[in-house]
C-alpha cells in the first residue's frame, strides 16, 4: 500500500516538473506587448504557440521601415478558424474559475486611406475560433465602423445574436486606439449568460454579450481565452492587396 502511495506521488511530482519546464516555450508571459519591431508572422504547419501565427494563405504581413507594423485585409478570405491569424498564446489563460477571469487587449489602429470593402474581425479566442467576443473594423463609404456581435436567450429561452454599433463613420486618416475586455463569470442561479464583452474606441466603452450563450445552446464547452485572433471572412475582396490595409501596431493583451 505505502509502495503504491509513494509511486503515485513520483508520478505526479515529476509530470509538474515537466509542465513547469515546458511553458517558457508554450507561451508568452501576461502581459505581452509588442510595436512590431522584429516580429514576424510563423507560418509554419505546427507554429510556435509564443509567436504571431497563420497557417492559412491569408493576406497578413508585417510592414518594413522604422516603425513596423501588422497590416492585414480581407484579400484572401474562408469559413475556417485555426488557420487564420493568431497573436502569441499568454501563459495564463482567462476562464470562468481559474486564477485569471478578465482579457484585456488593446491596439492602434493606424491612419490609411479609405478602402470600402475593407473587413477584420477580433476575437479573445483559445487560438482554435473557441471565441469569447466579436468584433468586426470594416472600413465603408464613409468611415470607419466598429460593431460588435455576442449572443443571448430571450424570454422563450431561444437564441438570439445581439448586434452593438461602437462606432461609425470614423476618420480612417486618424489613429484610432481600440480597447476590447473579457470579463468571465461563474454561473449564478440567476443567469448563465453572465460573460461580458466591451469595446471601446475614443469613447466610453460599449458593452455587449459573448458567446458563452451560443456555447450553451449548442453544448460546446465555455473556452479558455488566451489569445487574440485576427479573422478573413465573408466574401473575399481581391483588389484589396494593393491598398493600405488595416494596419494594427502597439497591441498588448493581458490576463489577469
Ligand atoms: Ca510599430
Ligand atoms: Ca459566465
Amino acid at each position: 500500500m505505502h509502495t503504491k502511495k509513494s509511486r503515485a506521488v513520483a508520478v505526479v511530482a515529476l509530470s509538474s516538473a515537466l509542465a513547469l519546464a515546458a511553458s517558457p516555450a508554450l507561451a508568452a508571459t501576461s502581459p505581452y506587448l509588442t510595436d512590431f519591431t522584429g516580429v514576424t508572422i510563423d507560418t509554419a504547419t505546427e507554429p510556435l504557440a509564443d509567436s504571431w501565427r497563420m497557417t492559412g494563405g491569408y493576406d497578413a504581413t508585417i510592414t518594413d521601415g522604422y516603425d513596423p507594423a501588422l497590416r492585414v485585409t480581407n484579400a484572401v478570405t474562408s469559413g475556417s478558424f485555426g488557420d487564420q491569424l493568431f497573436s502569441p498564446t499568454l501563459d495564463l489563460p482567462a476562464t470562468e474559475s481559474g486564477a485569471a477571469s478578465t482579457f484585456t487587449a488593446s491596439f492602434v489602429l493606424e491612419p490609411v486611406a479609405l478602402q470600402p470593402g475593407l473587413r477584420v474581425t477580433v476575437s479573445p479566442d483559445n487560438g482554435q475560433g473557441g471565441r469569447g467576443g466579436f468584433l468586426a473594423i470594416e472600413h465603408t463609404t464613409t468611415g470607419l465602423n466598429l460593431v460588435t456581435q455576442g449572443s443571448s436567450f430571450d424570454a422563450a429561452g431561444e437564441l438570439r445574436w445581439d448586434t452593438k454599433v461602437v462606432a461609425s463613420d470614423l476618420d480612417v486618416t486618424k489613429p484610432h486606439t481600440v480597447k476590447l475586455k473579457l470579463i468571465k463569470k461563474p454561473d449564478t442561479k440567476k443567469s448563465t449568460n453572465n460573460d461580458v464583452f466591451s469595446v471601446q474606441v475614443d469613447g466610453k466603452p460599449v458593452k455587449n454579450t459573448t458567446f458563452e450563450a451560443y456555447y450553451e445552446a449548442t453544448g460546446e464547452g465555455d473556452y479558455k481565452t488566451d489569445t487574440l485572433l485576427f479573422r478573413f471572412s465573408g466574401v473575399a475582396q481581391p483588389s484589396l492587396v494593393a491598398g493600405d490595409g488595416l494596419l494594427i501596431d502597439d497591441v498588448s493583451i493581458a490576463t489577469s
